[in-house]
């Protein structure tokens, strides 16, 4: 079958480059990044971030959606969106990045990065505590792709591990909660909290400082620690902010804000015990990407079931 004859791509991207995803699915399919008739019926899919409001809405066509990344919120925020499968991005090196990142994160708070980076600065020669991994518990709220593979890494590294999920999710080594009942548990069992949630109406805000509070303070790293890598509506800025000033919290690298950019005038980015990251944990990759994608879509026109589909009604 010539490039012609497969279903029709419409890329859709904003806040990101969309030349290499444009360039490698045009190897096999033609790709559009506008369409002058809303309903344009060459269109089969769509591969969407953050695509226009009303956009993808009626076109008559469409057969499936595909996220560029594994979070969805980006597309579900548009209230127009047809009744089509959306698919996510569920893939090795995705996940490879994000346990990168969860280990660094959690290592440099483990063995007293920021407080060295400090001293550095000012040229003091000071041996702080040190603790073994195995007295620290990592918990990851948010227990999905990301969130037991980061399970697995931080096991092999020696930490206990709590995961925290919406269903029951047991997993070897793990001590699981799930639910509303499991939250406090969970929290309280915790020195360092990965947040690895999707925004959903049930998690927005969720990691106020009320939840920040049941941490475990009294723990080998001398206070909790918090790592967002998931949403940054997930989480009150202010209220992390007042947590650290107040010693609910000893330290936050957050990669998520509740406005990003974080605003210029944020004080997290400047406070000598936050770490910030731009959105970058685990960037979506087209050249790993891209050809999973084309394979799906081309399984689905073989008439077989499409892989890794959204939950519209949970909103991930
Ligand atoms: P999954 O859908 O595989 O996992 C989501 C997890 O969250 C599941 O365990 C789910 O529970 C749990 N969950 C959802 N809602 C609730 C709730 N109300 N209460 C308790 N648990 C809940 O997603 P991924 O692991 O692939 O990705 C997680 C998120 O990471 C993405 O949605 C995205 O927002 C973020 N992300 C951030 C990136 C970055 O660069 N910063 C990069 C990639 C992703 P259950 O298991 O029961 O379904
Ligand atoms: C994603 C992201 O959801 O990069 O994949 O945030």
């Amino acid at each position: 079958m010539s490039t012609k004859e497969k279903g029709r791509i419409l890329l859709s991207v904003t806040g990101m480059n969309p030349r290499p995803w444009q360039e490698l699915l045009s190897q096999e399919r033609e790709v559009v990044t506008e369409i002058s008739d809303p309903q344009d019926p060459t269109i089969n899919y769509a591969v969407a971030w953050k695509q226009r409001p009303n956009l993808l809405s009626r076109l008559p066509n469409l057969r499936a959606i595909f996220s560029v990344g594994a979070g969805v919120d980006h597309i579900l925020a548009d209230p127009t969106l047809p009744d089509v499968p959306i698919v996510r991005i569920v893939a090795d090196n995705l996940t490879q990045h994000m346990t990168d990142h969860v280990l660094w994160r959690v290592l440099d708070h483990h063995t007293q990065g920021l407080a060295y980076r400090a001293q550095q600065k000012r040229k003091v020669w000071r041996e702080l505590p040190q603790r073994a991994s195995t007295d620290i518990s990592v918990g990851i709220m948010g227990f999905g792709e990301l969130g037991r593979a980061s399970a697995r890494v931080l096991l092999a590294c020696g930490f206990h591990v709590n995961g925290w999920s919406r269903r029951e999710r047991p997993f070897p080594g793990v001590a699981t909660f799930h639910g509303d009942r499991g939250l406090t548990p969970f929290l309280n069992a915790t020195d360092i909290l990965v947040v690895l949630l999707p925004i959903t109406a049930q998690t927005a805000g969720i990691v106020n400082y009320d939840l920040l509070r049941q941490l475990r303070k009294r723990n080998g790293l001398g206070g909790a620690v918090l790592i967002n890598v998931g949403r940054g509506r997930l989480q009150k800025d202010a209220d992390i902010l007042r947590a650290l000033e107040d010693g609910t919290l000893k330290e936050a690298s957050l990669d998520v804000f509740e406005i990003e950019p974080l605003p210029k005038t944020s004080p997290l980015w400047s406070h000598p015990r936050v770490v910030v990251t731009p959105h970058s944990a685990a960037t979506s990759d087209p050249a790993h990407l891209v050809g999973p994608m084309l394979a799906q879509m081309a399984a689905f026109e073989r008439g077989e079931p499409l892989k890794n589909i959204v939950d519209r009604q949970a909103g991930y």
